[in-house]
């Protein structure tokens, strides 16, 4: 297994549309496994393919308490069970240091793959559903500062750009 290398605020190739996942092999299978082993050494909550690099349509999530309850969604599709929503602090393992309050429907419905290509379906609210709503933008090529006004979005973008230029 490995960790892989996570794409940061405002990489340009954050902004790839993904592609649907339509090989199910050992190279998915260690994909996730990279992933999942990416996202607990990070000490997040979900990572989406789009942030390694890799533009197919897959995400990793753990919102358990203990770390030990991974979940896959291939070729993931949404959607809005309630109008209502609810707001999170979100952060984002591509823009590490900031968070923001965001919006979204606080239930949905999502169909997806697993890793042997079999459809299921679940339904999720909370902070699973916006987890997963978060994620499925990655791989739509957006980013949740996006969500917030040009002038936060531009400030985080400024600082971070700061740290890359530090660290290059
Ligand atoms: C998306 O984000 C999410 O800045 C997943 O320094 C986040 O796992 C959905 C992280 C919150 C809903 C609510 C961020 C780790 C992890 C950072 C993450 C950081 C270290 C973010
Ligand atoms: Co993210």
């Amino acid at each position: 297994m490995s960790i892989l290398q996570i794409l940061e605020f405002p990489d340009p190739r954050l902004r790839k549309i993904a592609e649907p996942v339509t090989i199910f092999d050992e190279k998915l299978e260690v994909l996730i496994e990279d992933m999942l082993e990416t996202m607990y050494a990070a000490e997040g909550i979900g990572l989406a393919a789009t942030q390694v690099n890799v533009h197919k349509r897959l995400l990793v999530i753990d919102v358990s308490e203990n770390r030990d309850a991974p979940q896959v969604f291939i070729n993931p599709e949404v959607d809005i069970l309630e109008d209502e929503l609810s707001e999170y602090d979100e952060g984002c393992l591509s823009v590490p240091g900031f968070y923001e309050t965001v919006s979204r429907p606080c239930a949905v419905k999502i169909t997806a793959l697993d890793a042997r290509g079999e459809e299921f379906e679940q339904e999720a609210e909370d902070i699973l559903a916006t987890c997963i709503q978060h994620e499925i933008d990655h791989l739509n090529g957006k980013l949740f500062v996006d969500y917030l006004s040009t002038l936060k979005r531009q400030r985080i973008r400024a600082k971070l750009e700061k740290e890359h230029k530090k660290s290059a």
